[in-house]
């Protein structure tokens, strides 16, 4: 059996810091820096809820936040279409989320934008933002993402379309429709598959006979890149040349990052029943948010007094969410059922 082997990202000019060589400005590698931190801030924050009871489910991106400011850099805000995952907390905060709605989302409090707190946490949208909602059931937002990329190719705009999805959700049925129908009909969609090497507790080589999962993207007509979702730098290259392939009208791409889980699957979940701690300690040496600041200290854009201002605004934004959607009222009964009926049935 031949696989095709994934593109391995190079970069050319080993002289220059790797963000000028991608034309990246300083000012917004900080500001990628900026966003992990605060996402990760947030997200700490929400396990701390859940444990002192306060709110009752939370599902983490902690560990994922490299590749996820990066795709948000490397779309069109409010111009370009995601559909989102679960974990998708620092994509959507980067890609103009707030704090407030996403605690709003955990304590299901009146006002929080995305479903009037019907859903779950985690359930992101935000329609100014053209982020289509998260559906539970997993994958079904890879082939609603191929649907809207037709819609982009019929409208011939220059728009494209991103979906999110884990590892474990390769083995639905619908990333294989999805991916199929993109590659027939050249759609400009990307596929980003965030690999952290676990679904809830089955590892990667109990969820695919293959390796990686960018290994599957020729039987669908499209390239398979592989790259470091850990190195939020190398996650821009990757994800900026998959949506500039799709700008050009040159099809979709299946990219996947390879990265860890962090923390358990959800709050409602124990990893010790399923993996070694020395596993997850091993993998926090490759912390995405200790490496992008690893990063910006040796390139002189990040020092000390500096962090300490990042890690005081993040506490304070942290606490204004916190103490907005605490204090935010449960939304009225009588509204349960809005947006369920076009007209109340008579009971
Ligand atoms: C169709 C469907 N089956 C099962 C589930 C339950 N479930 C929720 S998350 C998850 C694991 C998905 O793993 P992966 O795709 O690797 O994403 P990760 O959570 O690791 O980011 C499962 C099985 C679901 N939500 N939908
Ligand atoms: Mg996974």
């Amino acid at each position: 059996m031949t696989l095709s082997s994934p593109t391995k990202l190079e970069l050319t000019a080993p002289t220059l810091a790797p963000h000028v060589q991608l034309g990246l400005h300083d000012d917004l590698v900080l500001e990628m820096y900026w966003h992990m931190l605060l996402a990760r801030r947030l997200d700490e924050r929400m396990w701390i809820l859940h444990r002192q009871h306060q709110v009752a489910f939370h599902i983490s991106g902690i560990g994922h936040e490299a590749t996820q400011v990066a795709a948000a850099y490397a779309l069109k805000r409010g111009h370009d279409f995601i559909f989102p995952y679960y974990r998708d907390l620092c994509l959507t905060l980067a890609l103009g989320l707030t704090p407030r709605a996403m605690m709003l989302a955990m304590y299901g409090k009146q006002g929080e934008p995305m479903s009037g707190a019907r859903q779950m946490p985690a359930h992101y949208s935000a329609r100014h933002l053209n982020i289509v909602s998260v559906s539970s059931p997993v994958a079904t937002q890879i082939p609603q993402a191929a649907g809207m990329a037709l819609a982009m190719k019929y409208q011939n705009t220059d728009q494209v379309v991103m979906t999110c999805f884990g590892e474990g959700s390769t083995a639905e049925g619908d990333f294989h429709e999805g991916l199929n129908w993109a590659g027939i009909f050249k759609l400009p969609v990307i596929f980003l598959c965030q690999n952290n090497q676990y679904a809830i507790s089955s590892p990667t080589d109990r969820e695919m006979a293959v390796q990686n999962v960018a290994d599957r993207a020729p039987a669908y007509g499209m390239p398979g890149v592989i790259f470091d979702g850990n190195d939020f730098i190398e996650s821009y290259h990757a994800i900026t040349q998959a949506i500039e392939r799709a700008r050009r009208g040159e099809g979709p791409t299946l990219l996947e990052a390879k990265m860890y889980r962090l923390v358990p699957h959800s709050s409602d979940d124990d990893d010790r029943t399923y993996r070694s701690r020395e596993e997850v300690e091993a993998w926090k040496q490759r912390d995405p948010l200790l490496l992008a600041r690893k990063y910006c200290v040796e390139n002189g854009l990040l020092d000390d007094a500096h962090q300490a201002e990042f890690e005081q605004r993040a506490r304070e934004i942290v606490d204004d969410a916190d103490e907005f959607a605490r204090n935010a009222p449960y939304p009225p009964p009588e509204e349960a059922l809005n947006g369920v009926w076009g007209e109340l049935p008579k009971i």
